[in-house]
């Protein structure tokens, strides 16, 4: 019996779309003084730094940034996984704040014989706990496939600064680096805690020349997937954006409460977002955001969701809208036009564009080789 499964019978899902309410969604280019938001400059300097607020505020936490020392120890390399094809290099980034440490360990992949430095995918991992990296079999990181496309590949997994668990989420980099986050409702969770690993991958990936920090992506699968929209959203270092399967809470539409709803999210995992976020269990309509805006946060970097048929937890109607509807930013705003079609129910291909893009694929929640393969066209589209 699956977790979902123990909470479908808990709670009245809804997986019928005639059920869904009628969408009211809030408008992204009005400010929080009623402002009409129609340039680049107000977007920038005005409505999204609202937004971005209003995110940590009321549904994230942040992702905090200060820290005295970070030092990069490369404590193995091998040369030929993968029959020559790639280096592998583990490295411990530690990090001090006030007097405290913590350290994480990073798996990279990069291509052996590659001319110049090479674009970069990180995939936040919070499935398999290997420390060789070979989580491949299933598709999850097929890394040999991303190092044939001539990317370095890189991934932490989530345990490392934060467990995901409900008691002890905090015996990590939260009480170690940030104690002060712990009793603040609106402050650092899980995806706080992720997400600040995800950067810290990054300040390592803008260090070692053989990498192009520049042209870097990150990937994540389910909450992974949340958390890279989280961290895609305050880092702009990341040029493009993947989030898998991301449901409730990532790529799904809150106010649909089709599947997964905020209420049963916070019930099941209530380490992963911050306190302020319980406020909207059964409440979606007085959320001053939803989730088409967090797509919104990419702009103008690049930003694909991507969906199983049959994964209905996760509402794939509702991840395909937000992204559709969050990808007016590009038309409205940078004059950068992308175009999703109307029809959900009959979309069979990927809708492969600049700056956003997504697919559907058959099956189950899981992160396969067939989602790498669109996601890896999508990049070489996007870089
Ligand atoms: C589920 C959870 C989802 C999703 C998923 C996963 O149980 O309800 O929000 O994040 O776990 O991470 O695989």
């Amino acid at each position: 019996i699956s977790l979902n499964s123990i909470l479908m019978a808990q709670y009245d899902v809804n997986e019928d779309e005639s059920k869904v309410p009628p969408l009211a969604l809030p408008d992204p280019f009005i400010s929080k003084e009623g402002k009409v938001i129609t340039s680049i400059s107000e977007w920038e300097n005005i409505r999204r730094p609202e937004l971005i607020n209003l995110f940590t505020e009321e549904v994230y936490g942040p992702i905090p940034g200060d820290f005295d020392e970070i030092k990069f120890e490369e404590v193995s390399e091998s040369q030929n996984p993968l029959e020559g094809l790639a280096i592998f290099k583990e490295i411990d980034i530690r990090v001090s704040r006030k007097g405290q440490k913590h350290s994480m360990r990073l798996n990279l992949f990069l291509p052996q014989n590659s001319s110049k430095p090479s674009p970069v995918i990180l995939l936040v991992n919070h499935r398999e706990k290997s420390e060789d990296g070979k989580i491949a079999e299933d598709g999850y990181w097929p890394v040999e496939n991303i190092i044939k496309r001539g990317f370095a590949t890189a991934s932490f997994h989530g345990e490392t600064v934060a467990p995901d668990d409900a008691e002890r989420f905090s015996e990590g980099v939260i009480s170690n680096l940030y104690p002060e986050e712990l009793p603040n409702p609106a402050g650092m969770r899980t995806f706080g805690a992720w997400g600040w690993a995800a950067m810290r991958a990054m300040d390592y990936f803008e260090k070692d020349p053989l990498i192009d920090a520049k042209k870097s992506t990150i990937v994540g699968h389910s909450r992974s997937g949340k958390t890279a929209l989280w961290t895609g959203a305050i880092d702009e270092r990341w040029s493009v954006v993947i989030s898998n399967e991301s449901g409730c809470g990532g790529a799904a539409l809150s106010r649909r409460k089709f599947g997964e709803t905020v209420k049963i999210i916070n019930n099941a995992f209530p380490h992963w977002f911050n306190d302020n976020f319980k406020n909207y269990a059964d409440h979606e309509e007085s959320l001053p955001i939803d989730q088409h805006m967090l797509a919104m946060m990419m702009a103008p970097r690049s930003v694909y969701f991507s969906s199983a048929r049959e994964d209905r937890w996760a509402d794939p109607k509702g991840e395909y809208l937000s992204l559709k509807i969050g990808s007016r930013i590009y038309s409205e705003i940078y004059e950068q036009p992308v175009a999703f079609p109307d029809d959900f129910e009959n979309l069979k291909a990927p809708v492969l564009q600049k700056h956003s893009g997504y697919h559907i694929r058959e099956g189950k929640h899981n992160l396969t080789l067939e989602d790498w393969n669109h996601f890896m066209d999508f990049i070489e589209l996007n870089q």
